[in-house]
């Protein structure tokens, strides 16, 4: 039996849509059948530069469906379950991998591959071998289809965010800057976790109208980043602000947050737009933590889809079928996805 897969060709490449052999699983693997795999910005990195991932696999880490075949000795599943996959696939020997947080495997450089979209054969398919079932977290009765986002654009800012409670008390402030697929979760996350002050920064207003939508009280467009500096400087007054989340990672929106933050506070890049914080005395100022948080771990993608059953958060979907997949990433380079794209099959 053949499936329709998107295909990772080279750097450089478009993606392909293809036909592949329907996949079999073998001992310890778990075949599932594709639901939604949500359309990632860092995808048209790994399209657009060499992140030392090298071709031909399927795209898709943000994945989500139905168990449709168990391999040999696999148990505690049965078909028809539905599931989201845990996205980064670590050695799951060492230490770290045996906490859950197999995103920061000690032996993530011996493995060949970040997972499945990432080296790895990806969701954007209508069917998904995982390697082990330990990378199965059930869904229980949320839909696949929009649950599958919380796998990254809700865990990876979650991660980010489960660090800093300690520091978002009812006097701070935290600036989100790209309300995209993982700003929009982010300030959903923000609003259920934390009594702090929220700020939005993005370039486009379309954006700001969903974070303002998402309950965000203050929104600066960050393109005249002179003027949302001032403006943001205005509002946190001189203690700066608390934490600054940076989910596009450029020069510009680095340098906004090294320009915002206070003392003692957290500055966390996770977009992969390649800026750099620049260090000089007091620059970010003391005590500033300077963190580079990645996905997250197991139990926190658990955590989060406890936060979408009990309805505290809701991924703003836009799906098309598996086919649309190249126009989909344009229209995700054009900027002109709101909230999260997920290609159904
Ligand atoms: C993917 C590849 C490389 C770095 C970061 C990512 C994220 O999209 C995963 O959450
Ligand atoms: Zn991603
Ligand atoms: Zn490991």
């Amino acid at each position: 039996m053949k499936m329709k897969a998107v295909r990772f060709i080279q750097t450089g490449k478009p993606a392909e849509v293809v036909d592949l052999p329907k996949p079999t699983p073998g001992p310890g693997q778990v075949l599932l059948k594709i639901a939604g795999a949500g359309v990632c910005h860092s995808d048209l990195h790994i399209l657009d530069e060499p992140l030392g991932l090298s071709g031909p696999f399927t795209l898709g880490h943000e994945n989500a469906g139905h168990v449709a075949a168990l391999g040999q000795g696999v148990e505690g599943w049965k078909e028809g379950d539905a599931v989201a996959v845990y996205g980064p696939w670590g050695c799951g020997r060492c230490h770290t991998c045996q906490t859950s947080a197999e995103n920061y495997c000690e032996n993530h450089a011996l493995l060949g591959t970040m997972g499945g979209g990432l080296g790895s054969d990806g969701g954007m398919a209508e069917y998904m071998l995982v390697p082990s079932a330990r990378q199965l977290v059930p869904l229980g009765k949320l839909d696949p289809v929009t649950a599958a986002p919380l796998s990254d654009a809700a865990l990876t800012p979650y991660h980010a965010i489960k660090t800093a409670l300690p520091m978002l008390t009812p006097d701070a402030s935290v600036l989100v800057i790209g309300i995209g697929g993982l700003g929009h979760m982010a300030v959903q996350l923000l609003k259920a976790l934390t009594p702090a002050t929220l700020i939005a920064g993005d370039i486009d207003d379309s954006k700001l109208a969903h974070a303002r939508h998402l309950g965000v009280a203050h929104t600066f467009n960050t393109r005249d980043g002179d003027a949302a500096l001032e403006g943001i400087k205005q509002l946190v007054g001189p203690r700066g602000v608390t934490v600054v989340l940076d989910f596009v990672g450029a020069q510009a929106t680095v340098d906004l947050g090294a320009q915002v933050v206070g003392r003692n506070s957290r500055l966390s890049v996770v977009g992969l737009g390649g800026g750099v914080v620049h260090h000089a005395a007091n620059r970010p100022p003391y005590g500033c933590q300077v963190t580079v948080p990645y996905w997250g771990s197991r139990t926190e993608l658990m955590e989060v889809i406890a936060l979408a059953e009990a309805g505290r958060i809701q991924v703003d979907v836009q799906s098309h079928p598996l086919e649309q997949a190249v126009q989909v990433y344009q229209w995700l380079r054009e900027g002109k996805v709101r909230g999260r794209a997920v290609l159904t099959p």
